[in-house]
């Protein structure tokens, strides 16, 4: 099994943490989750990645982390696998922050939109030093969450609307949580309902996971001198391919009650037709069958991916729901 390569789209202000995340996400995502890995399709971003990375880990104070993006799109191209077989490739857009603000240039935004339009899935990137405490207007605009608002509508005006049947999925991504862990969790997740209002409005399509992510516990307390340990940063990944295999689980779901009624109504002919149908019969079953095979790989991969999921918060047309098969 295969799934369709898919694209999708990072979003969140300059120094939000996303170059950091990624950077994170790939070195957890390496080594692998329930035997899920994840490999840059290009040995030599293998490398650039591994190697910015490693400067992460190693150095302390300011030096280690990345610098803010310079190019205003750039792509990642990776390979997700189970026990080293390819389930599903994407390409990964990380979009310059800056160009979120003010200064985007009009080519900017529709290279942005172009590129949303052609995405599966969003990764909005919220960082939880503006959410310390409670939100005000002044959060909104430190965020920039009316912008990502704006571009999700963009979304939705050209391309289909998602709906109950065709959800689409968006991580909101807490990085560096490190800095507001201090705050309840439901208060958090309350604040950032209210950011994003219109993802959680009920039939609305929207499968949304919160999640919150951090390169380090202590980085809040003491930046200078924390290790870096990452938390939680292969949820997003996860929750991508997860709503992937979720949607391609209906669809063959669908296709085999369709083949079902088919098989049904041929075996309700007399024998004669039944006779010369003969090999028509075989075929149809013999496709029932290999379809019932690949939901049933299908509904293990989700399984194992689910298990994981249990630990982000999911939301699906604004009702809280679990992570299932
Ligand atoms: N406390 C804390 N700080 C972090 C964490 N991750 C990143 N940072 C800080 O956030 C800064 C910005 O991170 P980047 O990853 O460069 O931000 P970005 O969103 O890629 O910014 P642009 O490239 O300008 O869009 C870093 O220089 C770090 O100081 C984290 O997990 N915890
Ligand atoms: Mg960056």
């Amino acid at each position: 099994m295969r799934l369709e390569e898919i694209k999708i789209t990072m979003l969140g202000t300059t120094g939000a943490g996303k170059t950091s995340y990624l950077l994170g996400m790939y070195a957890v995502m390496q080594t692998g989750v329930q035997g899920f890995t994840l490999a840059a399709k290009d040995m030599d971003l293998d490398l650039e990645l591994t190697q910015r990375w490693e400067k992460l880990i190693s150095l302390k104070g300011e030096d280690r982390w990345p610098t803010p993006n310079a190019a205003t799109m750039e792509y990642y191209g990776f390979d997700f696998s189970y026990g080293f077989h390819p389930l599903m490739g994407f390409e990964w857009l990380d979009y310059r922050g800056l160009a979120l603000g003010d200064r985007s240039t009009e080519q900017d935004v529709a290279e942005l939109v172009q590129y949303l339009q052609a995405s599966s899935c969003l990764f909005l990137c919220i960082s939880g030093e503006h959410l310390i405490s409670e939100i005000t207007p002044t959060t909104v605009r430190e965020l920039k969450s009316d912008r990502m608002n704006q571009f999700i509508q963009q979304y939705i005006s050209v391309n289909k609307n998602p709906h109950p049947q065709k959800p689409f999925p968006v991580a909101i991504i807490i990085t560096k949580y490190d800095l507001c862990h201090h705050r309840d969790k439901d208060e958090i997740i309350a604040d950032v309902k209210k950011l994003f209002q219109a993802l959680f409005t009920p039939n609305s399509g929207w499968l949304v996971m919160i999640c919150p992510v951090s390169l380090g516990k202590e980085l809040g307390d003491a930046p200078e001198k924390a290790n870096i340990v990452p938390v939680n940063v292969h949820l997003p990944v996860v929750f991508a391919v997860y709503s992937q295999l979720r949607a391609y689980g209906l669809k063959l779901k669908d296709q085999r009650d369709r083949q079902t009624l088919v098989l049904e109504a041929t075996k309700q002919q007399n024998p004669l037709i039944q006779f010369i149908k003969a090999s028509q019969l075989r075929e149809q079953a013999s496709q029932l069958e290999t379809n019932q095979t690949e939901i049933a790989t299908v509904e293990e991969n989700m399984k194992l991916l689910s298990q994981e999921l249990q630990q982000a918060s999911l939301y699906f047309n604004g009702s809280e729901v679990t992570a299932d098969v």
